[in-house]
């Protein structure tokens, strides 16, 4: 484990036991050992790319200079903070999927002891977040935008996320619905502000920077968030479950998937009426006809290839912006994510 990543867990800890003495709420020893339970299996079993890249950020926005203890630990809060928030929103996500796994182990709610207690523990993960802010930001000059920027992605990404939702009704399922402008209307949303502009966000707020005049690094890491959730699309048909962690869903809860959009664009009349009766159903045999269509369809190919120009794309805006430390806080989160494949 790198230096960083070690620092950063040890900061999780801090906070952890901060919540778990917070004066708000007596603990008794039941609640004690399910609240820590259900953090440790929830907040720090990711990639912690969100949260590591708001260090790796205020670092460069700083033009390499060596971090305080107290700016490391600020930035590091922080971070923590997203993947709080991320957590929240997996718990809830992992429901409405009606997923199975996540991060290489049983789905939260599945396991047979949460169940829909795994609702009111997302409510939590979501309170936490105001109070580490709380606890250590309140007299920071930046706290109320800080505050503000949070609710508003938070607000977004639950918008993202009832498009992502209702567009798969059940009774509704229309195929001929599904586009490329709609996909990503709902992946911007539900994925790109959370996921991308988030985490910079944070840094440049912790920069003293006024997020007002950053909207051309919002616009970029907007697009870099799309191509991040194609990705993810793409990795829940065609990823190993055992590198991704999770058993994807998409075909069976008739998702509007990058690859549904690409196939339904790609098919002849005969394949898109063999995908309006196979996708969206439950059983098994329905779900690999599906992917035998998208095998045919070649969508594999499809993808390395959009992946090569979205990369191209993004490298040239990146490369348009006039700070060489916004730039190089830009090409390394798209670093992180070219060709991933968990
Ligand atoms: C990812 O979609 C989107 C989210 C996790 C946002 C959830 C928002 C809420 C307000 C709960 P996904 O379902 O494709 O992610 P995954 O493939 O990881 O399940
Ligand atoms: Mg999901
Ligand atoms: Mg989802
Ligand atoms: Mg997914």
């Amino acid at each position: 484990m790198s230096d960083l990543k070690a620092r950063f867990l040890e900061v999780y800890s801090v906070l952890k036991s901060e919540l778990l003495n917070d004066p708000a709420f007596e603990f008794t020893d039941d609640s004690r050992q399910w609240f820590e339970q259900m953090l440790d299996y929830n907040v720090p079993g990711g990639k912690l790319n969100r949260g590591l890249s708001v260090i790796d950020s205020y670092k460069l926005l700083k033009e390499g200079k060596e971090l305080s203890d107290d700016e490391t630990f600020l930035s590091s809060a922080l971070g923590w903070c997203i993947e709080w928030l991320q957590a929240y929103f997996l718990v809830l996500d992992d429901i409405m999927d009606s997923s199975h796994t996540r991060r290489g182990q049983p789905c939260w709610f599945r396991l047979p002891k949460v169940g829909m207690i795994a609702v009111n523990d997302g409510i939590l993960l979501r309170n936490h977040i105001p109070r580490i802010l709380k606890k250590h930001f309140r007299q920071k000059p930046y706290y109320v935008d800080l505050l503000d920027l949070f609710n508003e992605v938070e607000f977004q990404t639950a918008c993202g996320q009832m498009i992502d939702l209702i567009t798969t009704l059940v009774g509704e399922k229309d195929l001929s619905k599904y586009s490329l402008p709609i996909h990503r209307r709902i992946v911007q949303y539900k994925t790109a502000y959370y996921s991308f502009y988030l985490p910079v966000a944070c840094a440049l707020l912790m920069s003293g920077e006024d997020l007002e005049k950053h909207t051309n690094v919002k616009d970029i890491l907007i697009e870099m968030g799309t191509y991040f959730q194609v990705q993810d699309d793409y990795l829940d048909c065609f990823g190993a479950p055992e590198v991704i962690g999770k058993i994807g869903t998409d075909i069976e809860d008739f998702k509007c998937s990058w690859l549904v959009v690409k196939a339904l664009e790609l098919s002849n009349e005969e394949q898109k009426k063999f995908l309006h009766e196979n996708y969206g159903k439950e059983d098994l045999a329905s779900v690999a006809k599906v992917k035998e269509l998208y095998n045919t369809l070649k969508l594999q190919d499809v993808f390395v290839e959009y992946e090569s120009k979205s990369y191209e794309k993004l490298i040239k805006f990146i490369e348009d912006h006039p700070s060489q430390a916004v730039q190089a806080v830009l090409k390394l989160f798209l670093g992180k994510i070219y060709k991933r494949q968990k």
